[in-house]
C-alpha cells in the first residue's frame, strides 16, 4: 500500500466514506475501493451501503445512479470530465423528440445514460438484467432500446424481439479490430474468445461466451478452459486475473494501438488515485441532481432493481 492509498483509507474513516469502484478504473484504485463491481452490482451496493460520504470511482453516470437512489448522501466523482462516449450518443432532445415519433412504445434504455433519458425511461437496465427486463414486457408490446445498437441488436436475437434501437454506441467496444482478433486466436488456438454483448455482431459472432462484466468473471472462474480472449475494456482483467491466477488472460486487441495495445476506456481513466484523494480530503466535486428529475428517474431505476 502506498503513503497515497494510506492517506486515502485514513480519510474514508475520518468522513465516513465508503469507496466504489467499477472494475475499468486502474488497479491502484481497485485495490482502495471497499467494493468493486459492474454497473448493476454498484447501483445495489450504492443502495445498501450507510456511510454519509460515495465516492464514486467510475463514470459520471454511474455516479449519477448512486444520487438518484441515495438522494441524502454526498455523492463525490473524482473528477466530473469522466464521461461516457455511449450516454453522449443519447441527447435528451432528440431522444425525447425520437420517443414521440413512435407513440406507444415502451421505453428500455440501458443505464449507461444520462438522468435525463432514464427520466424519459419506463425501465433502466444493464447487461446483466436486460433480458429478463424484456421478457417480463408482454410479447406483443411495441419496445424502444437506447441507446447501445450493438446491445440491443444481440438483445433481439437472443429474446426473438423486435425493438426498435436508439443508433447509439461505446467507442470502447467498437474498437476491437477483427483481423487483430482473429490472429490473435491463430497465435491462441486453444482460446477461447469471450466478449461483452456492446461489441459488434462480428466480434460477437467469434465468441464462445457473450455477457455482462460480472457473467464474464464469473463464466472464466466456472469454465474448465485455461486460457481466455477477453473482448471488453481490459480493465477487467485484474479482478479477473485474482480470481483465476493460474488461467491465461488475453486483452482483445484494438485496431489503433494505444499505449497498452488494448481497449481501454479513456474517460474511466480520467480519475486517478491523487484525484481521489484530493476529492475525498476537499468533498468535491459533488454530483447534484434536481429533485423532480431524479424522482421520474428513480422510477425506472427501481423497476430494475425489483427485477434484478
Ligand atoms: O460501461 C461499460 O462499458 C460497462 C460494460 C459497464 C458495466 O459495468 O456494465
Ligand atoms: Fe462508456 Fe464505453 Fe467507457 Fe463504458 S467503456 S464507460 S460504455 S465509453
Amino acid at each position: 500500500m502506498t503513503p497515497l492509498q494510506q492517506a486515502i483509507r485514513q480519510l474514508k474513516l475520518e468522513k465516513d466514506a465508503v469507496i466504489l469502484a467499477h472494475y475499468y478504473q486502474e488497479e491502484a484504485i481497485q485495490e482502495v475501493a471497499d467494493f468493486i463491481g459492474d454497473s448493476l452490482a454498484l447501483a445495489q451496493q450504492a443502495k445498501r451501503c450507510t456511510q454519509s460520504i460515495i465516492v464514486f470511482a467510475g463514470v459520471h453516470f454511474m455516479a449519477e445512479t448512486a444520487k438518484i437512489l441515495n438522494p441524502e448522501k454526498k455523492v463525490l466523482l473524482p473528477d466530473l470530465n469522466a464521461g461516457c462516449s455511449l450516454a453522449d450518443s443519447c441527447p435528451q432532445d432528440t431522444f425525447a423528440d425520437f420517443i414521440a415519433r413512435h407513440p406507444g412504445h415502451v421505453v428500455v434504455t440501458y443505464i449507461n445514460c444520462s438522468a435525463e433519458i432514464k427520466a424519459l425511461s419506463d425501465y433502466v437496465c444493464t447487461s446483466s438484467n436486460a433480458a429478463t427486463i424484456i421478457g417480463s414486457i408482454p410479447k406483443d408490446q411495441p419496445i424502444i432500446f437506447a441507446p447501445d445498437r450493438n446491445l440491443g441488436k444481440y438483445l433481439n436475437t437472443i429474446t426473438g424481439r423486435n425493438m426498435l434501437l436508439w443508433d447509439g454506441s461505446c467507442v470502447v467496444h467498437e474498437a476491437f479490430s477483427f483481423d487483430k482478433l482473429m490472429e490473435l486466436h491463430r497465435q491462441h488456438p486453444g482460446a477461447q474468445i469471450i466478449a461483452h454483448p456492446e461489441s459488434e455482431t462480428h466480434i460477437l459472432e467469434t465468441a464462445s461466451y457473450i455477457g455482462s462484466t460480472a457473467g464474464m468473471i464469473n463464466y472464466v472462474k466456472k469454465s474448465p478452459h485455461d486460457k481466455f480472449i477477453i473482448a471488453t475494456e481490459a480493465g477487467i482483467l485484474y479482478k479477473m486475473q485474482l480470481q483465476v491466477p493460474h488461467k491465461t488472460l488475453i486483452p482483445a486487441p484494438a485496431v489503433e494501438d494505444n499505449t497498452c495495445a488494448c481497449s481501454e476506456c479513456a474517460y474511466m481513466k480520467v480519475n486517478t488515485l491523487q484525484k481521489l484523494h484530493d476529492c475525498l480530503l476537499h468533498e468535491t466535486p459533488e454530483v447534484t441532481i434536481a429533485e423532480g428529475l431524479r424522482h421520474r428517474a428513480l422510477q425506472p431505476v427501481e423497476r430494475m432493481l425489483q427485477l434484478s
